[in-house]
């Protein structure tokens, strides 16, 4: 049976009339999946009806769809304990500067919290999972759980709502310290689906769908933050941070946020990271 049939005559109206406008057809299918309907059903029926073959549809499927982003509108955003301003918002991805995140007295109260307490950072190795040691990633970190005291819980609390994710759905808050020279090379925060070694990482939360990096000192030269598939670098100011979303409600992720920390050319660089997931993490 053709697949199409298994969708009602006013959606296959809607479908060939939005082809015919020349939408999207990945955009069609979100929207369709929205409405209710399976993935396969809402692929087979725009697909089908779209007179594009099987080949054509599965290249078409590797597209990441953007959405409306998380992250809410506007230039001022209002959390249960601070008002914060977004000074510069990128779309497709969705990448946005965030001003004054932390005071000053916040970043020098992380940085006195963590530095007795630092390890060397890891990366997750691509088919064990496992944490590995790389010359690419020299910082050293710590972290903060969910309520770990009143104060990491009043900045998760403001971090879920500029990400407008629940505070649940946050990984500890992470510090990170980098002596001159230290860097991390372009990387995606988020696991990719293909690679065995995430598998385990996904079992938990499900996948990363946005990050935070937050700047707790001014870097004396260097340490800025690049997005090289955009063209994009942040410098490094304190109290300030970069957001970026990467994972849809259809669970892709998008390549276009490859990303890393600069080389540290002078002093030293502080950072806190917030990733959130699809779903409540609990670690
Ligand atoms: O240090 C940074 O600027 C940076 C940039 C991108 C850190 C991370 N990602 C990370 O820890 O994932
Ligand atoms: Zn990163």
């Amino acid at each position: 049976m053709n697949a199409a049939i298994q969708v009602p005559e006013e959606w296959r109206d809607w479908i060939a009339h939005n082809i015919a406008r020349g939408c999207d057809l990945e955009v069609m299918i979100a929207d369709m999946m929205r409405a209710g309907f399976a993935a396969d059903a809402a692929r087979s029926a725009v697909f089908g009806l779209s007179g594009r073959d099987a080949a054509t549809a599965s290249a078409a499927n590797g597209v990441y769809v953007y959405e409306t982003p998380r992250l809410p509108a506007g230039n001022l955003i209002r959390t249960p304990n601070r008002d914060v301003r977004i000074t510069l918002r990128i779309e497709r991805p969705t990448v946005a500067f965030v001003d004054n995140l932390f005071d000053a007295q916040e970043c020098d109260e992380l940085v006195r919290l963590s530095a007795h307490k630092l390890v060397r950072s890891t990366i997750v190795d691509r088919e064990r999972g496992s944490a590995e040691v790389i010359a690419g990633r020299t910082s050293e970190g710590t972290y903060f759980p969910l309520n770990a005291d009143a104060f990491i819980a009043r900045l998760d609390r403001r971090i879920a709502a500029l990400m407008n994710m629940p505070i649940e759905n946050g990984e500890g808050l992470q510090i990170l310290h980098y002596r001159t020279g230290g860097e991390y090379t372009p990387h995606y925060d988020y696991f990719p689906p293909e690679d065995a070694g995430s598998h385990a990482h996904l079992a938990q939360g499900g996948q990363r769908v946005a990050s935070l990096v937050i700047y707790l000192n001014d870097v004396e030269d260097g340490g800025a933050t690049v997005f090289p598939k955009l063209g994009l670098t942040v410098g490094p100011k304190k109290g300030a941070a970069v957001y970026f979303e990467y994972c849809n409600s259809l669970g892709q992720v998008d390549p276009q946020t490859l990303h890393g920390g600069l080389p540290v050319l002078r002093g030293e660089k502080w950072i806190a990271t917030k990733w959130m997931r699809q779903r409540r993490y609990g670690g």
